[in-house]
């Protein structure tokens, strides 16, 4: 095994093995590779003492077990889950859990958008150890997190920062401007998922939403005609009104609610585009490293621009396409190792090269 992070005279963590990273699995969503991602986890299983070699651009890669596996957001799919429904979340997550949980090396959970439901466990997931002496480590925002006070990790000659990457999506900004004010996540489609997951709201909305418009309708015309304004009986109405609304209303917005995520996203952006068109901005980027790798866009690629090599990670979900012109790959993840950075498919068990970085020698 290579060093430990936890380097505190330097800036920088060091690994001297490699590192895989993978974003943007979706574990329970409808589009989810869930079956691919967990033979891809068994296959980096059997890295084990064994080395894989490969052809890429020309030359050839050795793909050895890593030191550390990177998570780098959207693992999980809180905000919209197949039909609304978070069980389907659970589902999917047991044996990509204990598959992780299994190998050998460091595990690295930072935290993206569709998962930051689970930001509290930042703090009370801390380097926790697990049944194979290997530890899991969440993070909020970024790997490495400020307050270990490592600015980046370095593998070989250059050295990396991890990050999920809707800090560089406009569409996410109100969410953060809020939450940023108030001091608190504010997330009002989360908030809507969670009253939907409610099993008395999840299993009747539909027939709640009638109740709550007949208790609507109903409370006028007995309030008005029937009973005369009636303080005790207006205070039951409204209780019940009340309790009706918030059974059924999430269920309709959780229904709903993916129109509004697609229309709104910025998915399938290339590297490129997600730097060059003003999602990045550079006078707020207190990043030091050599390369920052990200995902969020869903899209398996690279831009070299603002003094950084950006390495986007791609995604699990979905199947290979045509996109503006440009193939897009899914079941795509980085490998890092001192020669350089590669972006890679898993495609049935072979693994197939997308893009190359190596480190140039000399
Ligand atoms: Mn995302």
């Amino acid at each position: 095994m290579g060093h430990k992070v936890g380097n505190t005279e330097g800036n920088s963590g060091e690994i001297r093995e490699p590192a895989i990273v993978v974003s943007d699995v979706h574990l329970g969503s409808e589009s989810c590779n869930y079956k691919q991602f967990c033979d891809f986890l068994v296959w980096i299983r059997s890295l084990d003492g064994r080395k894989e070699t490969i052809k890429c651009e020309g030359k050839e890669l050795v793909i050895t077990h890593p030191e550390k596996f990177i998570l780098l957001g959207d693992i999980l799919e809180l905000w919209d889950p197949k039909d609304g429904d978070r069980d389907n979340v659970v589902k999917q997550s047991i044996r990509p859990f204990s598959l992780l949980s299994d190998l050998r090396c460091e595990k690295i959970y930072v935290i993206g958008n569709h998962d930051d439901a689970i930001h509290r466990y930042d703090e009370k997931i801390d380097y926790e150890t697990l049944h194979n002496d290997t530890t899991l480590n969440v993070c909020n925002r970024h790997y490495p997190e400020e307050k270990t006070g490592i600015k980046n990790i370095k593998i070989g000659e250059r050295s990396y920062f991890f990050i999920h990457g809707h800090q560089y999506d406009k569409g996410q900004k109100i969410l953060a401007t809020v939450s940023r004010l108030t001091g608190q996540r504010w997330n009002p489609l989360n908030w809507f998922q969670i009253l939907f997951n409610i099993p008395f709201t999840k299993n009747n909305w539909i027939i709640n939403s009638l109740v709550f418009l007949a208790l609507v309708f109903g409370g006028w015309y007995f309030w008005a005609v029937a009973l005369k304004p009636n303080f005790g009986y207006t205070l039951i109405w409204a209780a019940l009104t009340g309790f009706f609304a918030l059974s059924s209303i999430p269920g309709i917005i959780t229904k709903t609610q993916r129109k509004f995520y697609d229309a709104k996203k910025p998915k399938d952006k290339t590297a490129e585009q997600i730097i060059e068109d003003e999602y990045y901005q550079e006078q707020k980027d207190t990043v030091v490293a050599d390369v920052i790798v990200f995902g969020h866009t869903h899209f398996a690629s690279s831009y070299v621009g603002k003094k950084k090599l950006f390495i986007n990670s791609g995604c699990w979900v979905g199947e290979d396409s045509i996109i503006d012109d440009k193939q897009r790959y899914t079941n795509t993840f980085v490998y890092i190792d001192e020669n350089g950075a590669y972006i890679l498919k898993w495609s049935k068990g072979k693994i197939a090269c997308i893009e190359s970085f190596p480190v140039s020698k000399g």
